[in-house]
């Protein structure tokens, strides 16, 4: 039975197009720098903000209705939500889902009877998956929402209840094999603290470790190849969040022995909540090997807190595909952990926001080919740093050939250095418009 009974499949039309209900930029098939659109841009559904969210916020309920039929808090509205689900990404093209475990079941008061859930919807969605060829990019276990999780998961102060976060990071790993799953992310929840007054931050960082190393020997126990992901975030909820932005997390990894095993899930909003900007966050993991995967949305300037807005800004979205396509494509995909506003609350609303987002990553896409084609700027910072290839000195800096004191002889016969060329900022700025708006 359609869901979704007053939306069609949703088509490129093109720029032109005034269709609330196609793409005017996501032309799936489109060949961008040798590769297709999709193949640049795999994109998925985050089960939880689509599929789960009614807009309830601090000070009033939800105002959308997501209970496609069903009951709310039951079995059957766990499948209504696969149904609808399949149906959403279907109509829009997007072949690939995250979810975490308790988005896809309602979560019992026992462990064993949740579990069971867990196994009944799992095979109704994978019997999806086949007759759609829909994958998931990754999974993840809720240890965040539920009151035991009020002072972290794997940094709780108690052990019985890092032993419960342990048996849903077990069990979160087994729907993501069976699902095929590229990825299994961490996001750091609760792991974090409030007050030093209360908080042995080593102990709990070592504990995180501790659950992070446990899941990597069973996930490659039970065949999981692809990759676990840190997802950085400073604050919310906690104040101070352990996996602050993309090098703390990285720091965090290496010092554990994480490294190998581990990327980075880089989400918008988390790395400006951090005070950088997204493409810094990218730019880190990129140069540490470590992008994985991206949370794509945006956050809102005004607001401190984690708005997980669908991406509309294509600065923003061209930045990212520039980093991501320097880079050499992602081994994950682009998960929009973006919801609608409260006020947005109906069916057309949520294709709508996807069909923004889509086409603000496809614009971002072209724009960041056309920035590479066009050249400029990788000349202008290939020129940038070129006293160090092309002078004497400079060489023996490269080579590692030289000391403080030979280079302290070299800077008294200099006297004082000539300014270094200009950063020449606004001119770079420059070419970003006349590459955007031709
Ligand atoms: C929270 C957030 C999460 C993670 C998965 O800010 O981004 O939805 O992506 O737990
Ligand atoms: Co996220």
């Amino acid at each position: 039975m359609e869901i979704f009974n007053t939306i069609p499949t949703i088509q490129y039309e093109g720029a032109k197009s005034k269709n609330p209900l196609a793409f005017k930029y996501y032309n799936a098939d489109r060949v961008i720098l040798g590769k297709k659109m999709k193949e640049h841009l795999p994109f998925a559904m985050a089960w939880w903000h689509n599929l789960c969210a009614t807009g309830v916020d601090m000070f009033g309920r939800g105002t959308a209705d997501k209970s496609f039929g069903a009951k709310e808090g039951t079995m059957e509205h766990a499948k209504a939500k696969v149904d609808a689900g399949f149906e959403f990404m279907q109509k829009l093209g997007i072949e690939y889902f995250c979810f975490h475990d308790v988005d896809i079941v309602p979560e019992a008061d026992d462990i064993k009877e949740t579990n069971n859930r867990l196994d009944e919807i799992s095979d109704y969605i994978v019997e999806k998956m086949k007759k759609t060829s829909i994958q998931c990019l990754w999974g993840t276990a809720n240890m965040f929402s539920n009151p035991r999780f009020m002072n972290g998961a794997g940094s709780t102060n108690s052990a019985d209840v890092f032993a419960f976060a342990a048996a849903q990071t077990k069990k979160a790993l087994d729907l993501t094999v069976k699902f095929g799953g590229k990825g299994y992310v961490f996001w750091g929840g609760r792991e974090g603290y409030e007050t030093l007054l209360n908080t042995d931050v080593k102990f709990e960082q070592e504990n995180i470790a501790r659950l992070m190393k446990m899941a990597v020997v069973y996930g490659r126990k039970i065949g999981f190849k692809g990759d676990f992901y840190i997802e950085p975030k400073p604050k919310e909820p906690m104040k101070h969040q352990y996996d602050f932005d993309a090098s703390t997390a990285i720091g965090f990894l290496r010092q554990y022995g994480l490294d190998k095993d581990f990327k980075l899930n880089i989400e918008a909003n988390h790395a400006t909540l951090a005070g950088h900007t997204f493409q810094h966050d990218l730019r880190i993991s990129a140069i540490n090997g470590m992008l994985g995967s991206i949370d794509a949305n945006q956050g809102d300037y005004l607001l401190g807190w984690d708005t997980d807005e669908f991406p509309f800004d294509v600065y923003t979205a061209t930045m990212c595909m520039y980093e991501v396509l320097k880079a050499g494509g992602l081994t994950g995909g682009f998960n929009f952990d973006a919801k609608n506003r409260r006020s947005s609350y109906t069916v057309e609303d949520m294709f709508e926001g996807y069909i923004l987002a889509m086409d603000t990553f496809a614009l971002g896409l072209i724009k960041a080919s056309e920035l590479i084609n066009d050249g400029r700027i990788d000349e202008f910072i290939a020129k940038r740093y070129a006293s160090y290839r092309e002078t004497e000195i400079g060489k023996k800096i490269l080579a590692n050939e030289t000391s403080l004191e030979e280079l302290s002889a070299y800077a008294e016969k200099l006297g004082a250095p000539a300014l270094p060329s200009s950063g020449k900022q606004e001119y770079l700025e420059s070419i970003v418009n006349n590459v955007l708006f031709g």
